[in-house]
């Protein structure tokens, strides 16, 4: 492994010091250095702890306790992620005989098992570090669009095997859209903060979509959209990107593994990969559909599933978009709503920014539609 720089400890000590007492839990190489939080996801609280190896060099791991308020059983999503990457790896490795990629490791307790508790509730596991890599917010540029969704098609074919009733419903109903706007309502209904007058405009713009939420249900409901094995959090911070050839590396996240649909997936990534706004911007007019983002995923997404998807899949990817960003908006003004319950909020009315950005972003996709399809419609034409 390769020197790498020592990292600010950029925590407080007595936090520094829960990360070394639980890193050394792990079968983990080399004396403790220093920890470091990575805010950049919304659920669980991450940390890269770096260790001095016997020849000097640096080693880094991912130390990471399990939301347990999001995720009621944290040991169902262990054993999720302990099938996922064992069997990934089983197949990059073996069967692939891919070497030269790298992939997502737990490193077991020294006590036995993958995971270690800390004595306060808190669920931890210890990943490798995926090195050389970043992870970008907003994407850069339409490579990076294309290698993050063509990964994330490749995870879906190697996931496709899996024996799915071997794996947990880590969050029941996570993408059910329809209960999704039900939950919305009775919030709404019983408004627990007192928010609801102030965000009536982005309730209405939610409420005048009903009828999108049944939409690819009622696809499954008549047997043409499949369920499959899927990520199902497939935001563009969720995988790791070559920092120098801007390739995709890895897929992270792998707590949402479960059954789902290929179109949530992609949807998610229409989402979070064709503006160039951050999901928090309070500029709305940065919030933008940019078409070369939109075909770069498609292109990339099709390059590694075409062999799998179907025709009815294939014809809802723009809608999948659309769909995906109307329910994570709405989840982020039922969070509002809730009072910041559920997603990590960093400032007052965090979420209710966070839902404007998705809402404009619904309304973009909309005056955008026909051309989305249209380019789906061509590039089918012309494989
Ligand atoms: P959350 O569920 O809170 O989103 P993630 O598993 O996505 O947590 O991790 C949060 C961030 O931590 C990621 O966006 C990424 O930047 C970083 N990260 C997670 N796992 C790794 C890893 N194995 N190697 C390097 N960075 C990682
Ligand atoms: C959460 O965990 P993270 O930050 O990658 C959320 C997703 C949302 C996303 C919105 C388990 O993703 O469903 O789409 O925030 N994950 C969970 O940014 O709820
Ligand atoms: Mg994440």
């Amino acid at each position: 492994m390769s020197a790498v720089p020592i990292p600010a400890p950029t925590i407080e000590p007595q936090a520094q010091h829960l990360i070394a007492t639980i890193g050394n839990q792990f079968a983990v190489q080399g004396q403790f250095v220093s920890g470091e939080e990575i805010n950049s996801g919304h659920i669980n609280s991450t940390y890269s702890a770096s260790y001095r190896l016997a020849d000097g060099t640096l080693r880094r791991y991912i130390l990471q306790s399990i939301n347990r308020n999001v995720f009621k059983d944290p040991y169902a999503v262990m054993r999720n992620v302990e099938s996922v990457t064992r069997h990934i790896n089983d197949k990059v490795l073996r069967v692939k005989k891919d070497l030269g990629g790298q992939t997502l490791n737990l490193y077991p307790a020294r006590s036995g098992g993958a995971w270690v508790e800390d004595g306060d509730g808190g669920v931890w596991r210890c990943y490798n570090f995926i090195e050389g890599c970043v992870t970008y917010d907003v994407v850069k540029n339409t490579r990076q669009a294309y290698q993050a969704a063509r990964a994330f098609g490749s995870f879906q074919d190697l996931v496709s095997d899996l024996d799915a009733t071997a794996i947990c419903e880590t969050i029941p109903d996570f993408h059910h859209t329809r209960k999704r706007f039900q939950r919305l309502l009775e919030v709404a209904a019983t408004d627990p903060c007192g928010r609801l007058a102030s965000v009536r405009a982005e309730f209405d713009f939610v409420c005048q979509r009903e009828d999108l939420t049944g939409r690819l249900l009622d696809g499954i409901a008549a047997g043409a959209i499949p369920l499959r094995v899927t990520h199902n959090d497939t935001k563009i911070n969720n995988v790791m990107i070559d920092a120098a050839t801007d390739e995709a590396v890895c897929v992270i996240d792998l707590d949402t593994v479960m059954p789902g649909l290929a179109l949530y997936d992609f949807g998610d990534l229409v989402r979070s990969a064709t503006s160039p706004a951050a999901e928090d911007e309070l500029d709305l007019t940065k919030v933008q559909m940019q078409m070369p983002m939109f075909e770069a995923l498609v292109t990339g997404y099709l390059d590694s599933a075409s062999a799998f998807i179907n025709a009815a899949e294939i014809e809802h990817l723009a809608f999948a978009g659309k769909l995906m960003t109307l329910e994570v908006g709405m989840r982020f003004l039922t969070d509002h709503l809730e009072g910041d319950v559920y997603f990590k909020a960093h400032r007052p009315n965090h979420n209710l920014d966070r839902c404007r950005t998705q809402l404009t972003l619904v309304a973009r996709i909309e005056s955008r539609e026909d051309e989305m399809n249209g380019f789906v419609h061509q590039i089918r034409q012309g494989r």
